[in-house]
């Protein structure tokens, strides 16, 4: 990998991951893949990296996949997309989802395809007023992948699911943040800092009550409600025997403001 396809700064107890193939809107090609992949693994590995923004660099968020990697209409065998989803962009998902700190993703411009479903994978999103988000499968003769059934089908029901994966019609960050899909629209110009002003708060914040709760409420759309009171004592169990939680209350018994990132 010789290119910059994706900027990783680490900053103040937390990194910022920035997709940056601008002149393509950031659409993904194997270079962009790996890169994002290798940044997301050493934020995982990173004890003082507690949260993460992944962003992208200019105009656009993503246009998911480098459709100029592809050209069905050459003679020969047809792509196999299935091995792309196998190889890039299931394990991108995965890999989001399980990472034990907050992901908050800064929607910058327009999200395409499967620059929309990566969007949606991380924890928290924010969106420039300015941006959208597009299941643009349709549009090509595809159908959404990288998470978006599930995505666009858990957060806004049936209904709504189907008519943005089957029109292919973009939904504007202010609808979005207004159905649920995303955490909230704040004026392009405010993105940035806000984006970093969370991050930094949960860089500060209890990083392994932070780690149950993303997991509990993945897990909560398909448990039942007997599994799930049993898998909140298990982790309440998990947060109370951690330093944070010794910390928490005995700086609210102190008065004072819990210093979550103190070295024990
Ligand atoms: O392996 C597999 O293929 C399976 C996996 C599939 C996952 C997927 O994500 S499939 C869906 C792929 N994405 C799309 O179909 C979206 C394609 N892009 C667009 O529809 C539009 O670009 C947007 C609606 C996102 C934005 O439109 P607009 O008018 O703001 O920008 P633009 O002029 O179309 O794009 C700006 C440049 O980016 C342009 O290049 P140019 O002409 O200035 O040299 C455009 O070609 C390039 N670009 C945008 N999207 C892609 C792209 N280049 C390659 N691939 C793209 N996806």
């Amino acid at each position: 990998m010789t290119s910059d396809a994706v900027l990783h700064e680490k900053l103040d107890g937390y990194a910022r991951v920035t997709l940056n193939r601008p002149q393509r809107l950031n659409a993904f090609n194997e270079d962009q893949h790996l890169q994002l992949r290798a940044a997301l693994a050493e934020c995982a590995a990173d004890a003082d990296c507690r949260a993460v923004i992944v962003t992208g660099a200019g105009r656009g968020f993503c246009a998911g996949q480098d459709l100029s990697d592809r050209d069905p209409t050459l003679d020969g065998p047809r792509p196999d997309l299935g091995l792309t989803l196998e190889t890039y962009y299931n394990p991108l998902i995965r890999q989001m989802r399980s990472l034990a700190k907050p992901v908050v993703c800064a929607v910058n411009g327009v999200a395409a395809g499967a620059g929309a479903n990566i969007a949606l994978a991380a924890d928290i999103v924010i969106a420039a007023r300015s941006a959208s988000f597009i299941q643009a499968f349709s549009r090509i003769g595809l159908v959404p992948d990288a998470g978006g059934t599930y995505w666009l089908t858990r957060h806004l029901g049936e209904a709504r699911a189907k008519a943005l994966a089957l029109t292919g019609d973009a939904l504007p960050a202010e609808t979005a943040a207004e159905w649920g899909l995303i955490w909230k629209c704040v004026d392009d110009g405010d993105l940035q800092a806000e984006a970093e002003a969370l991050a930094q708060r949960f860089a500060n914040g209890p990083a392994t009550a932070y780690a149950l709760t993303k997991q509990l409420i993945h897990a909560a759309s398909t448990n039942s409600l007997d599994e799930q009171l049993d898998m909140e004592r298990s982790f309440q169990r998990e947060a109370g025997w951690s330093d944070d939680y010794r910390e928490g209350v005995a700086a609210f018994l102190q008065k004072r403001k819990a210093d979550f990132r103190r070295k024990a």
